[in-house]
C-alpha cells in the first residue's frame, strides 16, 4: 500500500502547476472544476497549502453572477480542443475579466470538498479560517444555480450541455442527440492524438457538443435564452446530488464558523426542496434507481448508470430506496466477473466497456459510492467497491478509466484514456487513509 500511496503523491505533484493542477498532462492541460475539487481532497492528506490554493484558484475565476466555469484556461496550450477561442465566454457580461474560461459549468463539488479538507486537516482552526475566507463564493455559486438553472422552482437544477454533467458521452444522451441535426463542423481533434480513438467520443458526437455551444454563444451565454432554446436541457441526478451534498456541507461549515443564520436558513430551504424532488421526480419506482430527466422534451430518461446510485453519497435516499439501489447494483453491475462500478448498465445493449463514459469504471464515482454505502451501513459492499478500486489501479496504474471486465485485466490493457490521472490518484489516496 505504501507504494501506491507514494505513487499517488507522485502523480499529484507531477500535475501541479503553481496554483492549480491539470487532470493529466497533454490530454487536459487546464484546470477543470470538479477535478480540482477531487484533487484538493488528495492534496489535503499531505500538502494542505496546495489543496487550499487549488480551490482558491478555481474560485478566483468565478463570474460576477456566481457562476463557476468548467474549464479555466490559465495557460496557452495547443494540445486541447476546443480552447478559449472556440468557447468565447467573454460574450457573457458577467464573465471573469481575469481568466479565460468556458461558458458552461460542472458538478458543484466545492462545498463538500471544503468539508472534506476540514475533516482531514490536522490544524482545524487554520483550515476553518481558510474556509471562512472562501465559503461565501461557494454559497454564491449555489445561489446562481437555484436562481438561474431551476426555471420551474423544483429544487432541481438543469445542465445545458453533456460536458456539464462530467459524464460526457454517456449513452443517456444518445436520444437527445437524435433530436438534433447539427452541421458537420470543420475542426481538428486533439484528444485522439493522445488517446486511442476507440476510447474517446466520435467526431459526430463532437459535432453535437460544438453545436450546443454555438447556440449558447449566439445568445451571449444568457441563461434565459439557453433555458428557452438549448436542445439539451437535463436534470441530472449526479449533478443534483453533488449540489445537495455541498448544501449540507456549507450548512455544517457555516455552523462551525458561527453567525450566517440567513445563509443557513436559505441553504436548508433549498436542500429540503431538492431532496424532495430528487425522491419524487428523479426516482424511478419501476427501475428502483434514480434517473435523468429530459427537461426539453419533458420525459424521464430510463437508463441505469453509476450516476443512478450517486444519491447514496448525499443522504438523499431512504433506507428502502437504498435497499433497491443495492439490489440493482449487485444484479446488473456486480457479477463475480466484474469490477464495480461500471459507468453504464452492463446488461444494456448501449454498454461499451472501453469507451469513456459508456461503460468503464471511474475512480471518482467509486469513491462517492464507497462513502455513501458505508454511511448507509452497507459495509461489505462498500469494502468491495474500495477493494475493486485499489485492485484495478494496482494492476494498471493511475488511468483515467478502467475496464469493468476482470478477464481483460488478466489478459491485456485494461486502463484507458489518460495516464497519471489526477483524480484517480487523489481519491485513491483518500480511500487508502
Ligand atoms: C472529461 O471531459 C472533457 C470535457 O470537459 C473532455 O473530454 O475534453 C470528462 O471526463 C470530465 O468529467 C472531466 O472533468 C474532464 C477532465 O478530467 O475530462
Amino acid at each position: 500500500m505504501k507504494n501506491l500511496e507514494n505513487e499517488a503523491k507522485r502523480v499529484l505533484l507531477g500535475n501541479w502547476k503553481d496554483g492549480f493542477s491539470v487532470p493529466c498532462a497533454n490530454l487536459y492541460p487546464f484546470q477543470w472544476k470538479w477535478d480540482s475539487g477531487f484533487i484538493a481532497i488528495g492534496f489535503a492528506h499531505f500538502d494542505m497549502d496546495k489543496a487550499e490554493k487549488e480551490v482558491a484558484t478555481l474560485l478566483d475565476a468565478q463570474w460576477d453572477n456566481g457562476f463557476i466555469p468548467h474549464i479555466v484556461f490559465h495557460t496557452k496550450s495547443d494540445t486541447y480542443f476546443p480552447g478559449p477561442e472556440f468557447h468565447q465566454s467573454e460574450l457573457h457580461p458577467d464573465s471573469s475579466k481575469k481568466y479565460k474560461s468556458t461558458g458552461m459549468t460542472q458538478p458543484p463539488v466545492t462545498g463538500f470538498v471544503l468539508e472534506e479538507m476540514y475533516n482531514i486537516s490536522k490544524d482545524k482552526p487554520a483550515t476553518l479560517a481558510y474556509i471562512n475566507s472562501v465559503i461565501d463564493k461557494v454559497y454564491h455559486n449555489h445561489q446562481y444555480f437555484y436562481e438561474n438553472r431551476d426555471p420551474h422552482q423544483e429544487g432541481l437544477v438543469y445542465i445545458y450541455h453533456n460536458w456539464e454533467s462530467g459524464t460526457d458521452n454517456s449513452p443517456i444522451w444518445d436520444d437527445i442527440f437524435a433530436t438534433m441535426n447539427p452541421p458537420h463542423y470543420e475542426f481538428t481533434r486533439r484528444d485522439t492524438t493522445h488517446v486511442d480513438a476507440s476510447e474517446r467520443p466520435t467526431n459526430r458526437e463532437y459535432d453535437h457538443y460544438l453545436h450546443i455551444i454555438n447556440i449558447a454563444k449566439e445568445h451571449n451565454y444568457s441563461d434565459e435564452k439557453i433555458a428557452e432554446l438549448s436542445p439539451f436541457l437535463v436534470q441530472d441526478p449526479l449533478f443534483n446530488s453533488m449540489l445537495i451534498k455541498s448544501n449540507e456541507a456549507l450548512i455544517n461549515l457555516y455552523k462551525m464558523i458561527g453567525g450566517n443564520d440567513d445563509k443557513i436558513k436559505q441553504l436548508t430551504e433549498w436542500n429540503t426542496k431538492s431532496v424532495h424532488s430528487m425522491n419524487t421526480k428523479l426516482y424511478d419506482e419501476n427501475l428502483k434507481v434514480y434517473v435523468h430527466y429530459d427537461l426539453r422534451n419533458n420525459k424521464p430518461i430510463p437508463f441505469i448508470t453509476s450516476s443512478s446510485f450517486s444519491p447514496v453519497f448525499a443522504n438523499i435516499a431512504t433506507p428502502e430506496q437504498v435497499e433497491g439501489l443495492v439490489t440493482v447494483m449487485l444484479d446488473k453491475f456486480g457479477g463475480e466477473d466484474k469490477y464495480l462500478c461500471a459507468s453504464f448498465d452492463p446488461t444494456n445493449e448501449r454498454y461499451n466497456p472501453k469507451k469513456y463514459w459508456r461503460g468503464p469504471v471511474w475512480v471518482n464515482l467509486n469513491w462517492m459510492l464507497y462513502r455513501g454505502l458505508r454511511k448507509y451501513g452497507y459495509s461489505e459492499l462498500a469494502e468491495r467497491v474500495k477493494k475493486d478500486t485499489i485492485e484495478i489501479v494496482e494492476k494498471s496504474g493511475f488511468y483515467e478509466y478502467f475496464d469493468a471486465r476482470k478477464e481483460i485485466h488478466n489478459t491485456g490493457k485494461a486502463g484507458y484514456g489518460g495516464g497519471d490521472f489526477s483524480w484517480s490518484a487523489a481519491l485513491l489516496l483518500d480511500m487508502l487513509k
